[in-house]
């Protein structure tokens, strides 16, 4: 794994933006960014890419792609997942045990999310069972959960915390956090 991410000036960013940019259309796609990433030690399937995308698009792209504006959200999002990770990984293992990822969670903003069902998340990004996570494993966890809430908010009109689905919109809802 690479270091600790760290913060870049715009002019680096636009440097990087441009050299991700692969094929030079001004918009960087889930290939190219997957591409790039895995350079940087951060290795994602195309869906969790597409998920990356989506959460830090505009409301109104629907495009798959970044423009520069969203590649910088996207860079500060990875910083702040990696940095957090890194703090909370306490005995140094480079993996989160579930009671770092659970304590990382809590502190990205995560508390109110009781600790049974964010286990029951951490299982469901650890395939191979190993009780505890890599940065990609995180990472995706921590898009998932982002996502969750996300759609659970817009289905949440009234804010009550409770949300009635039948099996079409749930299919949606799910849909959307993948
Ligand atoms: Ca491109």
């Amino acid at each position: 794994m690479s270091p600790a991410y760290a913060y870049q000036d715009e002019a680096t960013l636009l440097q990087h933006f441009n050299a991700v940019d692969g094929n030079g259309n001004g918009a960087i796609d889930g290939r190219e960014l997957q591409r790039a990433l895995a350079t940087s030690g951060l290795t994602f399937s195309l869906q969790t890419i597409a998920l990356l995308i989506r959460l830090h698009s505009a409301p109104g792209n629907k495009s798959g792609t970044l423009s520069f504006t969203e590649y910088k959200k996207v860079h500060e999002f990875l910083v702040n997942a990696q940095n957090s990770f890194t703090h909370f990984d306490k005995s140094g293992t480079k993996k989160l045990n579930k009671r770092e990822a659970l304590e990382c969670l809590a502190y990205a903003g995560y508390g109110d999310v009781d600790q049974k069902a964010i286990e029951h998340a951490c299982r469901a990004f650890d395939p191979d069972r190993s009780n505890d996570l890599g940065i990609d494993q995180f990472i995706g966890l921590f898009l998932f959960l982002a996502a969750a809430r996300k759609v659970f908010e817009s289905f949440d009109a009234d804010k009550s915390g409770k949300i009635t689905l039948d099996l079409n919109q749930f299919i949606y809802a799910s849909a959307k956090t993948r």
